[in-house]
């Protein structure tokens, strides 16, 4: 390649960007962009605009923006379809099919009105295609194999050509194979900002796709033919503990985006914060068309991002409300154990098998605390530590750290929050009062409950003054 990666990319803080090397296709080797791979799951730094339309770029969890190059009025981009090996959080990598490096592929960023170039080349096994979800392209540029154009078979190069008729919150993926191809974790984002800066304008815009797995501990593949049975579900193909906090300076307008590529529902509730839904891959939602929420459930194959303005500091918890998709791989044939002495069961087991614990006989929580003995490979259920304590969490929970004094731009995560002294729950070491005694079975008459009654609120002090 004769471009050099200074005037290549339109961007700056693109340190861990490698070139891919040489490309073959139908297309003139030399008129081909680079096409910058990642080599690490670390978010990296915003891509700032360095011409055209000014724009708050935004920032992917665990991911990054493809670089692109401006050649004669054209914005040229580079996926390169491809299999990658992705970290879902420390411990545990899959191997997956993704764009340049990593699964999710790179967020594609333009701006609405922008002639787009995107060269597709296909290093699968197999033929695929790509498709710009609620983008409005010429039919020969919608990405459905078969449909709208040839498939891309493996070796090959496309190229697809649209201008950008509306700014908003879209994604890519195949549409070829696509049972297979989306469950190997091939997707992307893709955003357009609108022409007027101050348009919808926000300090901090985050973006993070749903994507669901089935991976056996101990295993390395998905099993792509799964329908309902998966054991991870991630943001952006991260589970916790390895999902990127939101980082948010006090006092900022921020933006969260999600698309879901999953085959079921998920609600994402934010802690802290009440919020409307801003957008979705229809388009911006009108001010008087919106509605406050502390969850909003992403449909299966549909986006949405919401806005707030962060007044409140702290450590805010943000997760999909399905409490199942807050674990991590395990087998789904866990028997409830839940008031069952399991100490003899277990030192019997523990003749065949050492390493065995026997858990959940007051819950579950216990995993929370524990490090059992895994297989190669796999994380476990639930885990993550926070300054108090075992989280008892995984796959799709992260954290919206708000925080005061944070510079612009500034996405380093700035560790727990320091709560000002006296405004965190505590235990309460003072006298037991008669009212959270059990009530004995004589008190059930009428009378005597309208005693309890009387005496409850005699107990509660100030209460009994009303
Ligand atoms: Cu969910």
């Amino acid at each position: 390649m004769t471009v050099s990666r200074r005037t290549f990319l339109g961007a700056t803080g693109a340190a861990a960007l490698i070139g891919a090397g040489t490309v073959s296709g139908r297309a003139q080797a030399a008129s081909i962009p680079e096409a910058p791979t990642m080599k690490e799951a670390a978010m990296q730094p915003p891509l700032f605009p360095n011409g055209g339309p000014d724009y708050q770029p935004v920032v992917t969890l665990n991911g990054w923006t493809l670089p692109w190059r401006m050649n004669g009025g054209w914005k040229e981009f580079h996926l390169v379809a491809e299999p990658v090996v992705r970290e879902l959080a420390p411990g545990m990598v899959a191997h997956l099919w993704g764009y340049n490096g990593q699964s999710p592929g790179p967020t594609i960023e333009a701006v609405e009105g922008d002639k787009l170039r995107i060269f597709v080349t296909n290093k699968l096994p197999e033929h695929t295609t790509i498709h710009w979800h609620g983008q409005l392209v010429p039919n020969g540029m919608d990405g459905v194999g078969g449909l709208t154009q040839p498939h891309i078979e493996p070796g090959k190069t496309f190229v697809y050509e649209f201008q950008l008729k509306k700014s908003g919150t879209f994604m890519y993926h195949p549409h070829a194979d696509e049972m297979v191809q989306m469950a190997m974790g091939m997707m992307g984002f893709f955003v357009v900002h609108p022409k007027d800066p101050s348009f919808m304008r926000v300090d901090r815009d985050f973006v993070f796709l749903l994507s669901a797995y089935d991976i056996d501990p101990g295993s390395y593949v998905p099993r792509v033919a799964e329908m309902t049975e998966f054991n991870l579900w991630t943001f952006n193909t991260r589970v916790f503990p390895g999902i990127d906090p939101f980082v948010v300076r006090k006092g900022d307008r921020a933006r969260i985006r999600v698309g879901n590529l999953t085959m079921t529902n998920h609600p994402i509730h934010m802690h802290g914060y009440d919020f409307a839904v801003t957008c979705t891959d229809g388009g911006w939602v009108p001010e008087s068309a919106r509605w406050p929420e502390v969850s909003i459930d992403v449909p299966v194959g549909a986006m949405r991002a919401f806005e707030f303005d962060a007044i409140y500091e702290g450590d805010w918890a943000l997760h999909c409300h399905k409490s199942h998709h807050t674990m991590n791989a395990m087998g789904h044939d866990i028997s409830n154990f839940i008031g069952v002495d399991k100490k003899d069961v277990a030192k019997k087991i523990r003749q065949l098998v050492p390493d065995y614990m026997p858990m959940g006989s007051a819950g579950m929580a216990d995993m929370g605390a524990m490090e059992m003995p895994l297989p190669d490979n796999t994380l476990p259920m639930m885990t993550g530590f926070g300054q108090y304590g075992p989280m008892e969490m995984g796959g799709m929970f992260t954290v919206v750290k708000v925080r005061e004094g944070l510079a612009a731009n500034d996405y380093k995560d700035p560790g727990w929050f320091k709560h000002p002294s006296g405004t965190v729950a505590y235990e309460w070491n003072g006298e037991r009062k008669a009212a959270i005694r059990a009530p004995s079975p004589a008190a059930e008459s009428g009378k005597t409950a309208q005693l309890r009654v009387t005496r409850r609120k005699s107990s509660t002090g100030g209460h009994s003054n009303h």
